[in-house]
């Protein structure tokens, strides 16, 4: 039986309850929030003036309404003052993100929150430090000190290379511009490494770099550019799970027909009507499944091609547009460089060859009908009967960007948008979608592009220390069971060395770490909120603020900046990032200061900041003035407008106008150029490649081909598996298997399964769906306990080093059942397709 039984009745915020604004920490979409904070043993009631929300409690609430206040919204917290306070999180109705709306995360942050007495009391509330055969809790100075003098003294003796880092770069939760200033001026100023990864990639480097390049930064649309666009295209993404409010509240009202007089009103004299989508993806998600019914089936193209075939897709599109003339002419001969464009013809759409022949090879590469070809291409681009040209907005996230080769699979979706002219006009765009918000603010990386993949150089012995910061390489990178072992061998030396030396001073241990780095060793240093997987081996943890516990600020994925606001304190003694990296440099900067060494002395000064805003403000300054202004820009903006701005905040780049800060809604209108040295875009040639020969060898190998991605928990599942509506809902990873493989493999649903490849296995149970065609496995992919990353291979587009995550190959083993499952879970698939 389920053992998670919510609360049957509320405690209600009385009227004089505190409330904040805050936008919800967890993926790109950012939707508003306001939190209500009271006394425990004080309760509003259920009259509109007798409670904070101002609503009539003794009716019906209707859900998704705004008003409705449920079990998960709310908890108890306790402060570092003893004081205990009632706190429900409830979605902004006047938020114009959600406009009420909450997914299943948003609907949790409530029951996310540190209690000392409830299953969050396993955040990390003190430091902690290798200590005679395990992780004991110590004082700040005590583990900063041990830290300092082993980061300083391996700057010394190897050089600043010799620091690895792997840290967020995003806003939310574990990020925004507050620790982020913080995190590049730590690394990139301060220690001057090369050896840096980002929370999800094992290099320094842009999930876009081909879009970049192009002359396109990747967050140029607004939100409501989806309402006012004839075609959304969904490319590689499952945008129902993974930006769920964007999808809900923008998207589907588009295929429903009801944003049509925004539509005539955006664009006059133009003929209109509801919207339709193309999604591309191998699997039948809960997306396609929920546009369907929504939308209507002859107002959704789904585009099931074979995994990692999206360049020859997007090339014999655009070959249909080119050849039926249905291309914008004047938009090309105007905005594009004249000279990209002949090698784009010739490698991409493959001139040379008859449409026939180039629509052949491409019905052979993705599995698709020439027919599905030129519906999308129609659906994209076809002229109306008015003449007036159709409108697209092109969205890709993973499915694209950890596809099979990432420079040019963006490449490829930019090309189309192009050459289609889908820019600078409401209903259009090109860009991602967005895995966490954005927060990027920090001085220049040193390193070069492509910039070294640290995976490999730690496997290789490589590195004294590895500081991980917000992030979970030990499931989350690709090849992660070679991470593992890595952090484990290595990890040993140093352990070793320190249970030689117990008796020892901070000065001596660091010195025996340092002697263990020259046979191998790896001091690993890990911040965080929970002891993660990563922290497991960490030779020193330190507990961070989360979002709510100090402010930060972020963009979500239509730039639009705004404050979260504090709303209580950290667990224990854990402090803000930026604090931590503070204290850090300080403590280095007295090392060096008592040895005379000037110049590490000034490169670890300014970092003596007392407040986030002190942070926020002076990375804000970083931004160059100018026309040319990154996405990001925010420069003279501070807390005080932004507590103003509220949850709808300012869309950035912010400029300055009349002493006003002014925000922009899209990129490109009124002829703005494009960002390259001439002022307009690039196409770019993207043939395309074929299989990496490291992941064909596991496909010639293993009878199925491995995706993986999402659902509706978060990723790592970090608090949601002490959120009890999630932990029993996932409590280890599932596989989507086909009706067809379940039969020739003998699997019923729930069976438990191991999965195996040259590089790793893991074990899952079994959910039969027809998401998946024979021959393809599906599997979440972050799981703590069992992670598809122990299936990845260690391939990397060699252009830009970002990983093929969403393709490997396995073999499969059925285990068994488990019966605390089997007396819990349903095993239905998530697109809510029932097997026959
Ligand atoms: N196979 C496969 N692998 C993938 C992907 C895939 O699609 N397939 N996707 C990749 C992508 S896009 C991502 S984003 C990654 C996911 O990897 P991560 O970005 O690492 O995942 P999150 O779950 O967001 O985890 C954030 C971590 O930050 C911690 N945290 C939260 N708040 C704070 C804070 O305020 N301070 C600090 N210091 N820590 C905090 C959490 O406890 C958690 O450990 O996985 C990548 N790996
Ligand atoms: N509920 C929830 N929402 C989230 C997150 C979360 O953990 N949970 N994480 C956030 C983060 S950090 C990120 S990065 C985003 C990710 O957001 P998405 O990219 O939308 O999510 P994924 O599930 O990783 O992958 C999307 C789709 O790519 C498909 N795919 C696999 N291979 C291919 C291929 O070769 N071609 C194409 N066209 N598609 C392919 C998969 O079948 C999958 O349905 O989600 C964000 N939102
Ligand atoms: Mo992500």
């Amino acid at each position: 039986m389920a053992a998670y039984r919510p609360a049957d009745r509320m405690v209600l915020p009385p009227v004089n309850a505190e409330k904040y604004q805050i936008v919800c920490h967890y993926c790109a979409v950012g939707c508003g929030y306001h939190v209500y904070k009271w006394p425990e043993g004080k309760a509003g009631g259920l009259l509109p003036d007798q409670n904070a929300l101002g609503v009539d409690y003794t009716k019906q609430i209707a859900p998704l309404s705004g008003d409705w206040i449920a079990p998960a919204h709310h908890t108890v917290v306790t402060e570092r003052d003893g004081q205990r306070y009632h706190i429900a999180i409830v979605p902004d109705k006047e938020c114009v993100v959600n406009k009420g709306h909450h997914s299943a995360r948003g609907g949790t942050l409530g029951s996310s929150l540190y209690r000392p007495d409830g299953p969050t009391h396993t955040r990390l509330t003190h430091p902690l430090v290798y200590r005679s055969t395990k992780q004991s809790p110590t004082t700040w100075d005590d583990a900063i000190d041990l830290t300092a003098r082993v980061i300083y003294g391996s700057i010394l003796r190897d050089g600043n290379d010799s620091i690895f880092m792997r840290v967020f770069d995003h806003g939310g939760g574990g990020g925004g511009f507050e620790n982020n200033w913080a995190v590049g001026k730590f690394f990139f100023n301060a220690v001057q490494t090369i050896n840096c990864g980002i929370h999800n990639r094992p290099a320094y480097n842009s999930e876009v770099h081909a879009s970049r390049d192009m002359g396109v930064p990747e967050w140029n649309y607004a939100y409501v550019d989806a309402e006012l666009t004839d075609t959304i295209v969904l490319w590689g993404t499952n945008s129902y799970e993974a930006q769920t409010n964007f999808y809900l509240v923008h998207m589907l009202p588009n295929l429903q027909g009801s944003t049509v007089k925004g539509k005539e009103a955006a664009r006059p004299g133009e003929q209109v009507g509801p919207g339709r989508m193309i999604i591309i993806d191998p699997r039948r998600t809960s997306t396609v499944v929920v546009s369907e019914q929504a939308g209507g089936k002859e107002r959704v193209l789904h585009l099931q091609l074979k995994p990692g075939t999206d360049i020859a897709l997007a090339n014999a599109i655009a070959r249909v547009v080119y050849e039926r003339e249905w291309h914008d002419k004047d938009f090309v001969a105007n905005r594009v460089e004249a000279e990209t464009v002949q090698p784009f013809l010739e490698q991409s759409l493959q001139i040379g060859k008859s449409l026939d022949e180039v629509l052949a090879e491409a019905e052979n590469i993705t599995g698709l009908s020439r027919a599905q070809i030129e519906q999308a291409a129609s659906w994209i681009a076809e002229t109306k009967s008015d003449g007036s040209r159709p409108r697209a907005i092109f969205l890709y996230e993973k499915g694209v960007i950890w596809g099979l080769k990432n420079y040019q699979n963006v490449g490829s979706i930019v090309n189309l948008a192009l050459l289609t002219g889908n820019f600078g006009k409401p209903g259009t765009g090109c860009g991602r979608l967005g895995g966490h918000q954005e927060g990027y603010v920090r001085p220049a990386y040193r390193g070069p592009r492509p910039a070294p993949y640290i995976d490999d150089l730690l496997s290789q012995g490589q590195g004294n220390v590895f500081y991980v910061a917000g992030c979970n390489p030990a499931i989350t990178t690709l090849n992660a069971q070679r991470m593992r072992e890595t952090l484990q061998t290595r990890g040993k030396l140093v352990r070793d060395a320190l249970d030689a030396n117990f008796a020892a001073d901070n000065a001596t241990k660091a010195q025996a770490i340092l002697e263990a780095t020259r046979q191998g060793g790896l001091f690993i240093i890990v911040q965080d909120i929970y002891l993660t997987a990563t922290a497991q081996y960490a030779h020193v943890v330190f507990p961070a603020a989360a979002w709510g516990e100090s402010p930060i600020t972020s963009i979500n994925g239509e730039r639009r900046l705004r404050l979260d606001e504090k709303f209580m304190d950290p667990p224990g003694i854990a402090e803000p990032d930026w604090k931590i990296f503070g204290m850090l440099a300080q403590r280095i900067k007295a090392l060096a200061q008592a040895d005379g060494n000037t110049d590490i002395v000034q490169r670890f000064s300014g970092f003596e900041w007392t407040t986030a805003e002190e942070v926020f403000l002076e990375g804000g300054a970083s931004f160059a003035d100018g026309v040319k202004a990154s996405t990001e820009r925010y420069k003279g903006v501070d807390y005080n407008f932004l507590k103003a701005a509220g949850n709808n905040g300012i869309q950035t780049p912010v400029t300055i106008v009349n002493g006003k800060p002014q925000g922009r809604v899209r990129y490109f209108e009124n002829g703005e150029p494009f960002y390259t040295e001439s002022g307009k875009a690039k196409m770019l040639p993207t043939p395309w490649p074929g299989f990496p020969a490291i992941v064909q060898e596991q496909i010639n190998k293993y009878p199925y081909f491995l995706t993986n991605g999402r659902n509706n928990n978060w990723q790592t599942l970090y608090n949601d598996m002490n959120i009890p509506f999630f932990a029993e809902r996932t409590p280890i990873s599932f596989i989507e298997i086909s009706p067809e493989d379940a039969k020739k493999e003998a699997l019923q649903a729930g069976d438990l399964v191991r999965l195996f490849n040259d590089y790793g296995e893991t074990t899952a149970y079994t959910v039969i769906s027809t998401s998946v065609k024979p021959g393809m496995i599906f599997m979440l992919f972050a799981h703590p306990n069992t992670t598809a990353n122990s299936l990845t291979t260690p391939y990397v587009d060699p252009e830009v080093i970002i990983p093929y995550y969403k393709g490997s190959a396995v073999g499969l083993q059925r285990i068994g059942r488990l019966a605390d499952l089997d007396a819990r879970l349903t095993y239905q698939p998530n697109n809510f397709e029932k097997v026959v």
